[in-house]
């Protein structure tokens, strides 16, 4: 199984990253233009989000041919350059595997819609409960997770939107064929996968109303998932073990994340979970208003960095993708102190124990759009929750006031490569606005060695350099202080302590015995040229700040 090591992966989502035709959208030719970009920030993978046959109702997320590109990003041609390419730079490219559903349009569903016996149980399809859908269940973009179809008198499920219909993972003849669609990328010279909500694929027994019509309980990590993981393992990318896969994991739990990475049960080699990234919802809910928790960050990081330490397994350390409004605006500070805040959240973030998943424009401390009016949006999400928002009684006011906190869209905007209007990304129209956050741009912070960029590409080396900071053990660090995150990685002789301020206001810490046990230690790493030094009083943060302290 794949020594994790160092492995730092690069996500790109392509319609967002670089046009090179001058149609609006990214493509796979604009993603070769800037593989050297990507190559100097010290990665290993890059995950490109879905560029196959698509009608992109969920921006690619619904596959219509699993074998084929999306005209709009390219060719085949231009995926084998592309591989080919990357490999030159060091790089390998993993690919979005969306295969818990398909889309509408795919090939199989128009057979079952068409009645084919063998096709109808490729999906999940059900006779409905006197008319209504076979359970209350809601689907994750709103509205009822079953769509009915006349012809058949039938329902079938879809988790996500009406277009992404859920496969049947208890019928063998699905798993072999999504096998083969997985071996067919191997085939191309994938070098690594991401399996989209890849823990709702076993769906249970018997479809029963959920309280509330939140059916998660019933069908996240489900009752063969860990089986049909095992079974594609072995079947394809287990065959080749220098590949990454990553699972995108929806709602799960330490004990699962656990057995779905542990070497030992030949699932994946790491995992996605949200948890930390849910510390801004109000009452579990992602459609309000919200303010970060920061207790609930500290608390549910070092919840799973020591589960996941105990149990073997290995966890993705994130901040953002393309689900995620941007970081620096929902925990950082857009205004005076935009940089140092990004900078310590990438250091909060990434000397933890995992691996680094760096999204495109976090690099450079993009912000989320401020887009003003509903017309601005593109995602299915989004869009979905205004009527559903403004059924609940929420003025548009507050619902686009939400919406510039939550909307997927603002993870989605435009590359900014340089100052100009357009970002450098397109000739043409972008297919969504580049909103107006900051106009933060690759070729300014490349020629800056105060940059959020430069800051990310030492960062990145520091890892590959002092393996105490990848591979090290964690430890969490007792902090009454709620504004500040702190924890110790070990490693043989070396040790590192890691202190970062959340909060906009200088502090003090009070860390007993810090000043005896940091003696001998010297701040490695840090987002201010005058670092914290501990003294009498403790350790005195300035705002934002992050430090790094080593024997090394
Ligand atoms: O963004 C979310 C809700 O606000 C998440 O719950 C998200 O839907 C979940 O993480 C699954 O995401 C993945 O599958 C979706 C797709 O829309 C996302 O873009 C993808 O990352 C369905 O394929």
């Amino acid at each position: 199984m794949k020594n994790l090591g160092t492995t730092a992966v690069y996500q790109v989502y392509v319609r967002s990253f670089r046009d090179s035709g001058g149609d609006g959208f990214g493509d796979l030719p604009g993603v070769i233009e800037k593989l050297d970009y990507i190559a100097s920030l010290g990665v290993d993978y890059v995950w490109l989000t879905p560029f196959l046959k698509s009608p992109q109702k969920d921006n690619g997320y619904d596959i219509a041919d699993y074998r084929a590109i999306e005209p709009v990003f390219g060719t085949m041609e231009d995926f084998e350059r592309l591989v080919a390419e990357a490999e030159k730079r060091g790089l390998k490219i993993m690919m979005d595997m969306v295969i818990n559903h398909t889309s509408t349009a795919h090939e199989w569903f128009q057979k079952a819609l068409a009645g084919d016996e063998k096709y109808l149980n490729y999906y999940i399809f059900r006779k409905g409960k006197n008319g209504q859908p076979p359970t209350n269940w809601n689907s994750k973009f709103g509205g009822s997770a079953w769509e009915y179809v006349p012809g058949l008198d039938l329902f079938y499920l879809h988790l996500y939107a009406r277009e992404q219909a859920d496969l049947n993972w208890d019928n063998p003849a699905v798993r072999k064929e999504l096998q083969d669609v997985v071996n067919f990328w191997i085939g191309k010279g994938a070098g690594g996968f991401r399996f989209d909500v890849i823990n709702v694929i076993s769906k249970p027994a018997v479809f029963e109303d959920a309280p509330g019509g939140d059916g998660r309980h019933l069908y996240t990590d489900g009752p063969n998932v860990h089986a049909y993981i095992r079974e594609l393992n072995e079947n394809s990318f287990g065959r080749h073990p220098e590949m990454l896969t990553v699972a995108e994991l929806s709602s799960t739990n330490i004990g699962n994340c656990i057995q779905y990475t542990r070497p030992e049960n030949h699932e994946f080699n790491t995992a996605f979970q949200f948890y930390h990234l849910r510390i801004d919802y109000t009452n579990d809910r992602k459609w309000e208003p919200g303010t970060p928790d920061t207790d609930k960050l500290r608390n549910t990081l070092n919840e799973w960095q020591t589960g996941m330490q105990r149990g073997g397994g290995n966890m993705s350390l994130f901040w953002s993708n393309h689900d995620q409004p941007r970081i620096v605006s929902r925990l950082g500070d857009e205004g005076p102190l935009w940089k140092e805040s990004a900078k310590m959240l990438a250091t909060l973030m990434y000397f933890l124990n995992g691996v680094p998943f760096i999204y495109q424009g976090e690099e450079i401390g993009a912000m989320n759009g401020g887009f003003k009016s509903i017309g601005q949006y593109r995602d299915v999400e989004t869009i979905n929750h205004f009527d559903i928002l403004k059924n609940e009684g929420k003025t548009e006011e507050e619902i686009l006031g939400i919406f510039r906190q939550k909307s997927r869209d603002n993870g989605r905007l435009p590359m900014r490569w340089d100052g100009s209007d357009l970002g450098g990304f397109t000739r043409g129209t972008p297919w969504i606005g580049l909103g107006q956050g900051t106009k933060a741009n690759v070729r300014d912070e490349e020629q800056d060695v105060d940059s959020i960029l430069v800051y990310y590409k030492r960062l990145l080396g520091m890892r590959k350099t002092y393996p105490v900071l990848s591979s090290g053990t964690f430890e969490p660090i007792a902090i009454a202080e709620k504004n500040v995150y702190a924890y110790r990685r070990c490693l043989g002789a070396n040790t590192a302590w890691i202190f970062c301020n959340l909060s906009r206001d200088s502090l003090v810490l009070d860390i007993p015995g810090a000043g005896m046990e940091l003696k001998g230690f010297r701040a490695v790493f840090g987002n201010y040229a005058d670092p914290a030094v501990p003294g009498q009083a403790g350790l005195s943060l300035k705002p934002y700040e992050a430090v790094v302290y080593g024997n090394f």
